[in-house]
């Protein structure tokens, strides 16, 4: 997981603005938007795995079939079976699931401290234009996101949502001026307990009028601010009563100032979301000029997991009973009770990269073989020969939070990683 980090934070992090006692042991996470980094070429297509799956889904009324999404005649396409099985879930629409009954706490702060000001949309198809998920945000032509490595595409100009404010313009557009919007969202990604291909997240937008702040005295950005970093504050503690929590200065191509909200949790601290006030240039193509506003974009797994105690993110994609019938709709304060922690299994694996190798490749291939049997891949020795040869050697966690895994099934998995990382990614095992 650090390996990873270090690649993806290269730039993001200026100075931590409110320091807790902890406060210099960090941890960051690869996130794709709160990085400056250039796009790398696109890699060539991966051939699909076959998965027994459904082959449409419903999402707000609208039906996608498979070959909406998964198109193996589409050289930019890069949407596996695996994600195409995820659509539809709509977690977040689950009164009973903890994604479920954290969004509608969320929802219930905003309805009491804003008198329902804040509308809610939480059926907005994940399919949008890269237009919606980049452009209209402000996304650099060349910024990393943009990526066949980090985003799903469905063709050239269509993607999975790699966030939620792929809906902010849109929204302001149609005259809307505060609003929430949840969503599941979908990034190419490394593979730990608190990064998954698939999560959710919830947008807040809020516009300001020059009447809301000339009052105040205050520069119109400082007010936003400060009055976004109130809003979250008052959040966290609605939701976790006291916890300890830090801001982080950061960047995003759609605010500034940008600052992140990071939460200590098991010993680390964890980034739960991002936020700041919106570039002028988004208000502007919708009209709002005179305005000001800010916005944020919340991970609610992450705060899933501080909140409920759940140890691993896959666990929200399980359909175990003894994960399931320990929520109830409405309630906040349960603690999840582990059943039993299955054994891990390790193994190593070593190649000699090629120039398109890229880490994000490698996760998926291992995820389309194990899908969630994959517990955490690291890069644990790297070193490069007198002939300019690259060596990366991984240990992959293999664990079920369901059961016992046998040494032949492990075994399995690792031999048909092994093959495939060979035909996939153009690797020389070692
Ligand atoms: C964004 O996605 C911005 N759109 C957020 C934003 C909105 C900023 C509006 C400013 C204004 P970022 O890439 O950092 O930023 O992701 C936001 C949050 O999503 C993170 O803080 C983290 O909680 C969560 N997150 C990111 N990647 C993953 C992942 N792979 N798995 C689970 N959660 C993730
Ligand atoms: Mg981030």
């Amino acid at each position: 997981m650090t390996i990873f980090s270090v690649q993806s934070t290269i730039f993001s992090r200026a100075s931590v603005v409110l320091l807790s006692s902890n406060g210099f042991k960090r941890f960051s996470f690869a996130s794709s938007f709160s990085s400056s980094a250039v796009y790398s070429p696109p890699l060539p297509k991966m051939k699909k795995r076959r998965y027994p799956i459904v082959s449409a889904v419903d999402i707000g009324g609208v039906t996608i079939s498979r070959n909406d999404v998964v198109r193996d005649d589409d050289p930019t396409n890069n949407v596996p079976d695996s994600i195409f099985s995820k659509l539809g879930m709509q977690l977040h629409r689950r009164d009973k699931h903890p994604i479920g009954i954290l969004k509608n706490a969320i929802y219930n702060y905003f309805d009491s401290n804003y008198s329902k000001k804040f509308e809610k949309f939480d059926d907005l198809s994940p399919i949008v234009t890269t237009k919606q998920n980049f452009d209209d945000v402000l996304v650099p032509a060349d910024h990393v996101s943009r990526s066949l490595n980090d985003t799903y595409y469905v063709d050239s100009q269509t993607v999975l949502r790699c966030h939620t404010s792929a809906h902010q313009a849109e929204l302001l557009r149609k005259g809307h001026s505060r609003f929430l919007v949840t969503g599941d969202v979908y990034r190419r990604d490394s593979i730990d307990s608190t990064h998954y291909p698939v999560f959710h997240q919830m947008e807040g937008f809020c516009v300001f009028s020059p009447e809301d702040w000339n009052e105040s005295g205050k520069d119109s950005t400082l007010y936003a601010a400060e009055d976004l970093k109130k809003c979250l504050e008052g959040l966290a503690r609605h939701l976790f009563g006291s916890v300890e929590m830090r801001w982080v200065d950061t960047y995003f191509p759609f605010t500034n100032p940008s600052f992140e909200l990071e939460i200590y949790f098991k010993e680390d601290w964890l980034e739960v979301l991002g936020c700041g006030v919106t570039e002028q240039v988004i208000l502007k193509q919708s009209g709002l000029e005179n305005n000001v506003a800010w916005a944020f974009g919340l991970g609610l797994e992450r705060l899933a997991m501080v909140l409920f105690d759940i140890p691993d993110i896959r666990f929200f994609w399980t359909s175990d009973e003894r994960f399931t019938s320990q929520f109830g709709k409405g309630e906040l304060g349960v603690k999840f009770k582990p059943y039993s922690k299955y054994p891990p299994c390790y193994k190593d694996i070593s190649f000699w990269i090629s120039d398109s190798f890229t880490e994000n490749n490698f996760c998926e291939v291992v995820r389309g073989i194990a899908g969630d049997l994959v517990e955490e891949l690291k890069l644990i020795d790297q070193f490069t020969n007198k002939k300019g040869m690259t060596s990366h050697c991984y240990r992959i966690v293999f664990r079920s939070m369901e059961r016992s895994l046998t040494d032949e099934e492990v075994n399995d998995l690792q031999s048909k990683v092994r093959d495939e990382v060979q035909k996939k990614l153009n690797v020389e095992l070692r």
